[in-house]
Parts: C-alpha cells; structure tokens; sequence
C-alpha cells in the first residue's frame, strides 16, 4: 500500500488541472451556466489568511459539484488592488506601489494555488491593471453625463492619520474604519455619486431576491426610508421654521424646538439672537464631534437656548423656546426638529436637564418617569383635534389638519447620503475630467482612456488635502476636449470600492478591449447565481455594485436589473480562544504551514467541517489532525474494496441516504453536516465488514468537491475510469432513502395524545405493545377499557377506549 503523500500528490493534480484547463470556462452558449462568486481580495502584505479559504472553499464545492451536474461553470479570482495599506507601505519603504502590488498579487496567487481551488485562472484580472480600470473611468464618465456625478463642497470626514477624506460607510464609531485613528470633519469641495436616487429602488428589489435575511434587513437599516411629515412652525422672527417629524400624531406634546448648531437660521437672524457669542461656542464644541457621538443614546444632553427668538406650536399656540443642541443633525431631514420629550427618549432626557415641560399625549405609560415610546397600540391625549384616537388614525387626521392649514406637507427621509467618490491619494483610478474656465467639468474622450497614472516623485499626501497628483504640473495642466481651451485635469482619484463595484462583470468578458463586455457574454453569465461574501460588505461593497448595476442596466448596458440573485454569508475564523486572530496577539495560524504538514486537503476539509458556516468558530489544532485522520482512513480503505458495480444489500439504503444528505447540504452551507455524513459512512463500511466499488466510488465523488486532491489520486489509483474531476454527480434512488424508523402518532378516542418511535414495518402488535407502554399514553389507558384499535401500517395508531 503507497503512503498518503499529500505535498506529492496535491502538487501532482494542481498541474494536471492546469494543463488540461479543467475549470476553464467556455463561451458555449448552449449549456447550462453556473455562476458562483466570490468576493476577490484586496492582496495585502501579510498574505493569505486562514480566514480567506472558508468562503473561497465553500464555493469552489458548489463549482466543483455544478460542473459535475453538467454546467458550463464561471468561477474565477482577481485583485482588488487599489487602495491605502499598499500606499502607506508604498511611502514607508519607497517602493512604488504598483511593485508592492505585483509581489503581494505573486504572493496571494501561489497560496491561492496551493489550496486547489477550481477557478479559471484564465479570467483573472486586477483592479489596478489599466486594461481594467479603463472601463471603471468610462463607467464614472456615463455616470457623469448621466447627471449622477456632480462635485460639491461639503463638511467630510477626514481620517486625521491616513489624512484622506472617508465615506460614511468608512467611519465605525467615530473613528476611521482602517487605522482607529479619530475622524473630524472639514470642509472639502468631493466628486459625488447620487446613489440617493436609487434609494427607493435598492430596498424594493431586495424582495425578488434571495439574499439571506440579515443582509436584506441591514441593507434596509442603511438606506433608513422614513415615512413623516415636514411641518412649518412659525418664529418671533416672523419667518417659518421647518422641522421633519415621524410622529406628527404627537404634536400638541412638541413643548420647545431643536435646531442643528449650524442650522443656517442662526446666521440668518444673527441681529435678533441676544447670546449669538455663546452659540458660536457650542457650534464649535459640536464640530468636534462624529454623528456617531452626537446622536448615541445615553449621553448627557447639551445645549444653548436660542435667546431673542422663540417659535409657536402650530396645535396648541403655545409659545415654546428654541435650543440648539448636537443631537440634532444638519444633514438629516430639515435639520430642525419638533421635541416631544413624552414620547421620545432623546427629547425626554433633554428636556430633564434643562427642566422644561413634559407633557403626555398618547396614553399608557408615566412620562414624568421615562419616555413613553412603545405607542403603537396607543389613544391620544390631551391633543383637541385628535384626541381620543388611536395613534395610526391621529396620524392621518392631524396629517389633514395640517395640509388644510398649509403648513403641513407628507415627506419620505432616507438615511442613506450620496457617496463621497473622490480621495486625495495616488493609488487609486485618476478622475477622467477636466476643469475648463469656459466649459466646466468636461469628460475626457473614450479614445485618451484609460488615464494613466503618473509617476510621481512621492506619493505622500498632503497636509492642505491635496492629492499627490497636484504637484504634477506637466500632468495637470491640459486642453479641454470641448473647447481647445486650457484646462486643469481633476487630481483625486477614486475611492477603493470603484473596482469592485462592477468586476464580476469584467469576469464575463476579461479580455475584450472594445466592451467592458459583450452583451453575448453579459446575456450568458449573468446575474451571478450565487455570492458568497463578508457581512462587514453588506452596506458598502453590495450597495455600491448594485447601485452601479442598475444604472448599467438604466443606460443598457446590462441585461439584468440585479447583479446577484443569491447573497450568502461566513462567519470569521478566529484565534484558538476565540479572539480576532491579529499579529499583536501572536495567534495568527498560517495556511502555508497546515498546508505544507497536513495538506490542503485536511486545510479545506477542516475549514468546512469546524462548525456553523454562517457563524464565526475558534481555530483548532486538534481537529485539523482529526480531518488528516478521516482522510487517512479513505485512503487505507482503497486496499480493501472488493468487486461490484451496484450497491451491495446491506449498504444500499446507507449508500442512497448518504447521497442524498451530502448532496442537500452542500446546496444549504451546512458543509460540516455533509462531512459528517461522509465520517459515518466509513464508519458504515466497518460495520458491515466491507465496501465494495460502487460504494467506494460513490464516496469519492461526494468527497471530491472537499477534497479534491486525494479523490483524484484515489479514483486514479483504483483504476476507474477518466478523471474525477469529469465524472457526474451521483444521484440517489428516492425508493431507497425511506427513513426505517419513524415518529407515529398515537390517538386516543380521536385526540393525539402522543408519539412512539417504531420500525417502517412494524406490526400492529408491537404498536399497541409501545403504545400502551408510554407514559403519556397511559395517562388515557390506564384503568379504561380498550373497545377498537385501527392501526395503519407506517401512519398512525388509533385507540378507542371507555
Ligand atoms: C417628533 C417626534 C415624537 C419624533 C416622537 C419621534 C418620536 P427616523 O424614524 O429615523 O426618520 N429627527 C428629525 N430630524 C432629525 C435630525 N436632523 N436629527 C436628529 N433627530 C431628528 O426619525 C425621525 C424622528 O427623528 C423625527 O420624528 C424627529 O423626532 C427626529 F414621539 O419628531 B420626531
Ligand atoms: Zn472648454
């Protein structure tokens, strides 16, 4: 018997694959197609990460199983390789970041290698490649003669270390979502895209798809559509002041105003606000401050009250004052609010602080204790026009009164902004416009695409904010494509969620210099059947593709509306006692080194056996050994495997059962439970004291798409037929996968009173003898006498008793 040389044989198969082009997928537009996708890396210099093979792994067994059920399957990697870890590296060690690029993409190819997976590696392409990030600039130009590009100046959040602007989405809890380091904000004149448009249309085509829930209900959360009113309240200053409300049913409860403390009626009245000095204080404190840190709960309110100005409440002409405070946002809704410290818990805690009144106008809780919030259910109080009501109806009623007054109009809100596009760096996509003097933001022509990026003397940024390109004189200074004129070449460059926004797209066609793709590919491959990717995704990344998705598909140039028809997610690999495995914490496991001991086999087996997919697991050493030893096991058995081309007797229902279990599971990510199927199926072989080929085989094939290096070698060594890799899924006889003991329900006089486990083909004897032997049953037989039984064989058990 030869050794289960794992280094020999995964080299061995890894470039057979190759050279036959096993995984290669062909334009035949005459089968069937699969496309399973994973979101490609960003190829940082650390390397691969054990936690890079878990998504990668599962969907390389939905590849492998697909290509087996005879589809044309697309399954293919790539570089997402713009961006600042290879830039900070790129400026510490003064290497030019496209060098960095090359050897982190060399690097993460030859591990990505080693792990056998199926992709078509003739697709590959990288974000950073000019071929590429060509079609990612004419892609920004549609979208900027589309209207949906536009330049405005505007308060950003700017990362005080990596000294660049970032994206809502980028800052996690007032700090920058790379470095941790604090974000303020400052003013800065950003490219931005109207992903606002799509709003409506990102969360309603939500329901068409098959996205897991939590992914569905955070990218809802995200887009926060609200559903309110805008309601003018009058001032002493004699002008109206608007505020956005969801709860206009609560109106008669509004006892003073918020405003933002850069809401613009601060400077507009200047000359009738006594305190304008101690204003001006506190806008600057705000300033300081993330909205994530203005508007959290539990924290103590602040304030200045606006002196000289107060406003009247619409409802109850009641005069009431006007703070301003940071808990009120400028940029969401009017920027100005009604409080209602009864019925909302931010105006309530306000409200105690700075004793004003709080008064109940929807009924049920004790609002001088808390506010009363959970009011759906709820009758208004204290509210002349609508008292009395409950609150879904007081809302339409005072809505009306309102609109009858012209002061009221309904609005929908959304959370979501425009996305901040531009970055003040080098290593991203340059801008492909022009300032003109006379013409404006012009595009630059398809023919000058791509625009490359300059060689630079340092990619440093700048402390004034300033992207590296902007010392480039020769490169900057050009003539405008509409007027001949002298013009200025735009000088940020494109975040990193550019590339990634359309590359599965690129995957369809990778080569074509005319497209970004043919529609003939585009009409084949797509939408991408199944995506696979990191939660951590859900709000930037997976908004961001669809949002430019659509708009392809808006201007023609997609035939789907949405990209991914199926969205899935996995959970973290972590440190061995359940901590983020990090380089600080010294528990980093190297998938070089599981590979190299135990073989990229027992790495895959073990990444998909370890637990809930969809949930985060601890790394463990000793189940990985417990993986190399299942597979030892299928490799000792080959010795044992004696003749026959059908399932022998006693394992054909085992043998059909199994099938069909590992099938299911891997269509449902529950690959832990498919392996364990496969475990007891070995153990089934034991049992009965052999296994014959058909058995055999059929085992292999089940474990190819976990483990294909040692399958192939096995199914070789046998001396069965072709490859592996080209053989068809096995399927299951349903005749045979019939459960041999099953739950039956028991009736007594018609009512079920309980259940008993009996054989498929049990008798009615052994029935009655279970039944009556069953505490709960008992309950209704003990002492009574049984008149009539009706037993149907593999169904139910009648008893009739008096
Ligand atoms: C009165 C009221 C009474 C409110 C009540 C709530 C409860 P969503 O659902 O998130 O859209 N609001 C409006 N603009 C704001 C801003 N710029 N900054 C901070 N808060 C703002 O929330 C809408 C509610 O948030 C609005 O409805 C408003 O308070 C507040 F029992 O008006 B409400
Ligand atoms: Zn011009």
């Amino acid at each position: 018997m030869r050794e289960y040389k794992h280094q020999e044989i995964e080299k061995k198969w890894q470039d057979i694959w190759d050279e036959k082009q096993s995984f290669k997928a062909y334009n035949d537009y005459t089968k069937p197609k699969y496309y399973p996708l994973v979101e490609f890396p960003y190829p940082s210099g650390q390397g691969l990460h054990v936690g890079h093979p878990r998504p990668y792994t599962a969907l390389d067994i939905v590849a492998r199983k697909r290509r087996m059920e005879g589809y044309n399957v697309l399954y293919t990697m790539g570089w997402d390789a713009f961006g600042l870890p290879t830039e900070n590296y790129a400026i510490k060690n003064k290497i030019h970041p496209a060098i960095v690029t090359e050897e982190n993409v060399r690097r993460f190819k030859e591990q990505l290698k080693s792990l056998g997976l199926s992709f078509d590696w003739s697709r590959e392409i990288n974000t950073t490649d000019p071929n590429y990030y060509k079609w990612t600039q004419w892609i920004f130009i549609k979208l900027f003669e589309n209207g949906l590009a536009y330049k405005k100046e505007m308060d950003i959040n700017w990362c005080t270390s990596c000294k660049v602007g970032l994206a809502n989405e980028e800052v996690v809890g007032g700090v920058c979502e790379r470095c941790g380091s604090p974000v303020v904000k400052r003013a800065k004149s950003q490219w931005m895209l109207k992903i606002t448009e799509y709003a409506d249309r990102l969360i309603d085509d939500l329901d068409d798809l098959d996205y897991i829930e939590r992914v569905k209900a955070q990218q809802k959360n995200w887009i926060g559509k609200s559903t309110g009113m805008e309601v003018d309240f009058t001032t002493t200053a004699g002008d109206a002041l608007k505020v956005y409300t969801t709860r206009p049913d609560t109106i008669y409860g509004a006892t003073y105003m918020v405003v933002s403390p850069d809401h613009p009626m601060i400077d507009e009245r200047m000359s009738l606000i006594e305190n304008y000095d101690a204003l001006m204080a506190y806008r600057d404190e705000a300033k300081l401050k993330s909205d994530f840190e203005r508007t959290e709960l539990n924290k103590d309110k602040t304030g200045v009250e606006i002196k000289g100005i107060k406003a009247i409440n619409p409802a109850s002409e009641k005069e009431i004052p006007i703070f301003i405070s940071d808990y009120v946002l400028m940029t969401y809704g009017t920027g100005a609010i009604m409080a209602v410290p009864g019925h909302d818990t931010r105006d309530w805690e306000f409200a105690k602080a700075y004793n004003l009144p709080i008064i109940e106008v929807v009924a049920g809780g004790n609002v001088e204790e808390e506010a009363y919030t959970d009011t759906d259910d709820g009758i208004i109080v204290n509210s002349p026009v609508i008292d009395g009501l409950a609150v879904a109806e007081a809302k339409e009623v005072i809505a009306k009164f309102l609109e009858d007054k012209g002061i009221g109009t309904k609005k929908v809100n959304f959370k979501l902004r425009d996305w901040v596009f531009s970055r003040q760096r080098y290593w991203g996509e340059p801008i492909p416009l022009v300032s003109c003097p006379e013409c404006g933001w012009v595009a630059i022509p398809n023919s000058e695409l791509p625009l490359t990026l300059p060689e630079v003397e340092s990619y440093e940024p700048t402390d004034n904010g300033e992207s590296p390109l902007a010392a480039m004189t020769d490169w900057i200074e050009t003539t405008c494509p509409k007027c001949g004129g002298h013009a200025h070449r735009e000088t940020d460059t494109m975040p990193q969620w550019a590339g990634s926004s359309w590359y599965f797209l690129r995957y369809c066609d990778p080569d074509n210099d005319q497209e970004f793709a043919s529609m003939e590919s585009l009409n084949y491959w797509m939408p991408v059947d199944w995506y696979n990717g990191g939660m951590e995704h859900t709000t930037l990344h997976l908004l961001y593709s669809r949002f430019w998705h659509k708009f392809l598909f808006d201007i023609g140039k997609v035939n789907t509306k949405e990209p991914y028809l199926k969205r899935t997610s996995h959970g973290m690999i972590m440190g061995e006692n359940n901590e983020k495995m990090s380089k600080s914490r010294g528990n980093v496991v190297n998938p070089d080194e599981i590979i190299k001991e135990s073989g990229a086999d027992t790495l895959r087996l073990y990444e998909m056996f370890i637990g809930d997919f969809e949930k985060s697991v601890p790394w463990s050493d000793n189940s990985v050994k417990g993986c190399r030893r299942f597979l030892d096991r299928v490799w000792n058995m080959s010795q044992d495997v004696i003749e026959g081309e059908s399932f022998s007797n006693e394992l054909e229902i085992t043998m059909n059962k199994t099938i069909k279990k590992v099938s299911e599971d891997y269509e449902t990510l529950k690959f832990n439970t498919a392996i364990a199927a496969m475990m007891s199926l070995i153990n089934d072989f034991k049992r009965v004291g052999h296994v014959n080929k058909a058995e055999y085989k059929a085992l292999l094939l089940l474990l190819n798409p976990v483990a294909p290096h040692v399958s192939e070698e096995l199914w070789e060594m046998m001396g069965f037929e072709g490859m592996i890799t080209e053989q068809k899924w096995p399927v299951f006889n349903p005749d045979k996968v019939m459960e041999d003991v099953i739950e039956m329900a028991v009736q007594i006089n018609g009512k079920v009173r309980g259940l008993i486990s009996i054989p498929l083909d049990a008798t009615a004897e052994l029935a009655r003898e279970l039944a009556l032997a069953d505490e709960k049953i008992k309950l209704f037989t003990d002492g009574k006498t049984i008149v009539k039984e009706i037993f149907v064989p593999g169904k139910i058990f009648n008893i009739v008793v008096k």
